[in-house]
């Protein structure tokens, strides 16, 4: 399996993020996450790692608001800029106010816009931040284009992660939106559907789909209402307008075990099914997993391989894009396991 991987994702390193309750703590999506991706493949026979393409900017502006990337791209030299007594975070750029969805002016100042263009306190900007998540997304768009070529699975090991990238925003580790910009990539050429597994609701995906007929989405998720990101992933959210009936929530409770999200998983193929989808991408965090430090499932690395084994049976090409997963020690080894499923797929 071709696997795209780029290394300028070590530029993107924030020292810290702020939970919920306001506990400062070191940032829990780090480089190691894919060092350790990266190693658990060199183990294998199948893996061939690559370089991404450089797709520039229209890919990413065909789903993102222009005023958000062009804020991402300068956010981090303009606060170098700033010259202040206060004792700012200089090393990442962090707001502390947020518009609260009915106003939602944009302001002039920096810290105006970064609040306008973030959705909480998970998502700093550092200097290798921008370059870093372009590496992301071109990976995902290189794994894409080898998968309209022909190739009947890929994986871009992107990080940061996307699936909480909105049109118009960042938040929770994310800032553009690999897999979406992906699936609306692939949408061009064939039809797609999008499934999310991360632990986390796709709240990036779903706000960027969320009108569209052309690209079906589903996110597989903990419950927000108790998880994050809160606000967004209920399962009466079916889309709006033209999209209507093509986006869908799985909300699972705390605790679901491999049986039950097994379950969950194979009404969602259901749905990709009844679509007549010809291409298949698939946002693949690994926080699912029973030992993650930020997901409350019970779902073990058997599960991992029967939840890979369920979707590659479709026979659909598909494009597994990294997202989530912080248990930094079994990380390698869980996607190794996913993977091997698509690996191990005779040709239909
Ligand atoms: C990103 B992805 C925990 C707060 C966690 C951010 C979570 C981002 C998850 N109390 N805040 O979906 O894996
Ligand atoms: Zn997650």
């Amino acid at each position: 399996m071709k696997i795209f991987y780029s290394d300028v994702h070590f530029q993107h390193n924030p020292s810290f993020e702020i939970f919920d309750g306001g506990v400062k703590v070191p940032n829990f999506e780090m480089p190691e996450r894919a060092e350790r991706i990266l190693h658990a493949l060199h183990q294998t026979s199948w893996a061939a790692i690559h370089n991404p393409d450089d797709f520039g900017l229209e890919p990413i502006l065909a789903v993102h608001d222009a005023g958000y990337i062009d804020f991402l791209s300068s956010a981090y030299a303009e606060w170098q800029m700033i010259d202040t007594d206060t004792p700012y975070e200089k090393d990442a750029l962090l707001p502390a106010s947020f518009p609260p969805g009915k106003w939602r002016h944009i302001p002039k100042t920096l810290l105006g816009r970064a609040g306008y263009y973030m959705s909480d306190l998970s998502a700093p900007i550092t200097a290798g931040t921008y370059p870093a998540a372009l590496a992301a997304v071109n990976c995902a768009l290189s794994a894409a284009e080898i998968v309209l070529a022909g190739e009947k699975s890929s994986f871009a090991l992107s990080r940061p992660p996307g699936h909480h990238a909105g049109k118009a925003n960042c938040g929770g580790y994310c800032y553009i939106n690999n897999a979406a910009v992906a699936a609306n990539w692939c949408s061009r050429h064939r039809k797609t559907a999008l499934l999310d597994i991360d632990y986390h609701c796709g709240n990036g995906t779903q706000d960027i789909f969320y009108d569209r007929s052309d690209v079906l989405t589903i996110s597989i998720h903990a419950d927000p209402d108790d998880e994050y990101p809160y606000f967004c992933g209920y399962s009466d959210e079916m889309g709006t307008g033209n999209g209507t009936g093509y986006h869908r929530n799985f909300p699972l409770p705390s605790g679901t075990d491999n049986k039950h999200y097994l379950a969950a998983l194979g009404q969602a193929l259901e749905l990709v099914n009844s679509f007549d989808a010809e291409l298949l991408v698939i946002s693949a965090g690994m926080d699912l997993y029973a030992g993650d430090p930020l997901g409350k499932f019970n779902v073990t690395r058997d599960g991992i391989r029967q939840i890979g084994a369920q979707i590659s049976s479709l026979g659909l090409p598909c494009l597994i894009v990294m997202e989530g997963g912080y248990n930094n020690a079994a990380l390698g080894e869980n996607i190794v396991t996913l993977l091997e499923t698509f690996e191990n797929t005779p040709p239909a």
